[in-house]
């Protein structure tokens, strides 16, 4: 069973002003598709064909594969992308805002150190609420690398490469990551991500 692309889970223009419909159909049906093909094509008639996506990237990882963490990584990283993006969501609640407030004290805190994590993160990468040991934290990882090969689970990624905001913000990243803290992060998605690694 080969690598799909997942249909996008809303509208092209569903994010828009934050993120415009011409960002999400090449980010999406151009960058996205690549990955999958690439990674089609290096698993293809080798022991990883039929293995799972977080298998086949982590233990591409542990071997230094670099078709494997940069496709393989970039497929899972898109994947938690779009499904965590939502215009206009509800603030985090329940036991996401209870694991929110022991990390960080305040979601304001939260978004300060992701904001950073993700203005510093030099060249292409992430940024990431992970969590680690049962508590949540900030990490950022360069290129298709994520926090998964690191033995983290990550509930929340913001894509940082120039063809996730160029087209809507030029070079001003940090108003990218501002505006998609604000009003792009699906929570109650998040949430869902927490129970799923706890
Ligand atoms: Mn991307």
């Amino acid at each position: 069973m080969a690598f799909e692309l997942p249909p996008l889970p809303y509208a092209y223009d569903a994010l828009e002003p934050f993120m415009g419909r011409e960002t999400l159909e090449l980010h999406h049906d151009k960058h996205h598709q690549t990955y999958v093909t690439n990674l089609n094509n290096a698993v293809s008639g080798t022991p990883n064909e039929g293995k799972s996506l977080e298998e086949v990237m982590v233990s591409g990882f542990k071997a230094g594969s670099a078709p494997l963490i940069n496709n393989g990584g970039q497929h899972w990283n898109h994947n938690l992308f779009w499904r965590t993006m939502k215009k206009g969501a509800a603030a985090p609640a329940g036991e996401l805002a209870k694991h929110i407030d022991n990390a960080f004290g305040s979601l304001d805190k939260l978004k300060e150190e992701f904001k950073q994590a993700a203005v510093t993160q030099f060249g292409s990468g992430w940024a990431w609420l992970v969590v680690d040991g049962g508590k949540l934290a900030v990490m950022k990882t360069p290129n298709g690398e994520n926090p998964l090969m690191h033995g983290k689970a990550a509930i929340l990624g913001i894509d940082v490469w120039e063809h996730a905001y160029y087209l809507d913000y030029r070079n001003r990243r940090p108003d990218y990551v501002q505006g998609w803290l604000d009003n792009l992060v699906d929570w109650e998605a998040v949430e869902k991500e927490l129970h799923a690694a706890l």
